[in-house]
């Protein structure tokens, strides 16, 4: 069997438990819109054709809630966050990115963590479009970090210098979230 790195006080499931904090308004993709602004050069408004005209990527990951259980192997395609990044240009000063679900969810993730590899705007899960529990259309997926701030229908990626919370970051989760660090409350204790 493949030896697989599990982030301390995590258990292995099978498959992702949803977690939604109310109910999703419906959407047809015709008007689907994902905004890209904040501090960027070149702010975006991408229809779902659009999005699907950028180079297509798939990345492979584990997933971790904070509650504690994770997934292995996942496999995400959608679009990289280093061409989201590539395309409208974060200024310098640029420390967060603010991501928001259309139902009113948001999360900061840093900067420098949004930036890695295999952080991506995904569509497919395992080869089908999104479930909608798992986010439909379209969710970001950042695996280097707690599941939490993996915003599901997204609809908005703000880039800021300022550090502003989203909804669990506000009820104490941690800014950052790394499962290796186990950021899991502002306290890292909880
Ligand atoms: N838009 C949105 N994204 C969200 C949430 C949410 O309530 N709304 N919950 C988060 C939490 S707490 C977790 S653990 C994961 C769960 O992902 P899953 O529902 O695909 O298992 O989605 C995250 N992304
Ligand atoms: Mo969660």
């Amino acid at each position: 069997m493949m030896e697989r790195k599990l982030p301390p006080g995590q258990e292995w499931v099978d498959g992702l438990i949803p977690y939604d904090i109310g109910p999703v308004p419906p959407l047809r993709l015709e008007d689907f819109q994902l905004r890209i602004d904040g501090e960027v050069e070149n702010p975006l408004q991408l229809t779902w054709e659009e999005l699907l005209e950028l180079p297509q990527a798939e990345v492979k990951a584990d997933f971790h809630c904070v509650t504690r259980w994770s997934v292995p192997d996942l496999r995400w395609e959608g679009v990289l966050a280093r061409t989201i990044i590539e395309l409208c240009r974060p200024k310098e000063e640029v420390r967060w990115v603010l991501a928001y679900g259309r139902e009113g969810y948001s999360t900061n993730v840093p900067y420098g963590y949004f930036a890695q590899e295999d952080t991506i705007l995904a569509h497919k899960l395992n080869g089908k479009p999104l479930p909608p529990e798992n986010g439909w259309p379209l969710r970001l997926v950042v695996p280097s970090l707690y599941a939490w701030k993996s915003a599901k229908y997204l609809a908005r990626l703000e880039f800021t210098r300022e550090k502003r919370q989203g909804y669990w970051e506000e009820r104490g989760y941690h800014d950052v979230g790394d499962p290796w660090k186990e950021e899991r409350r502002w306290d890292s204790r909880a």
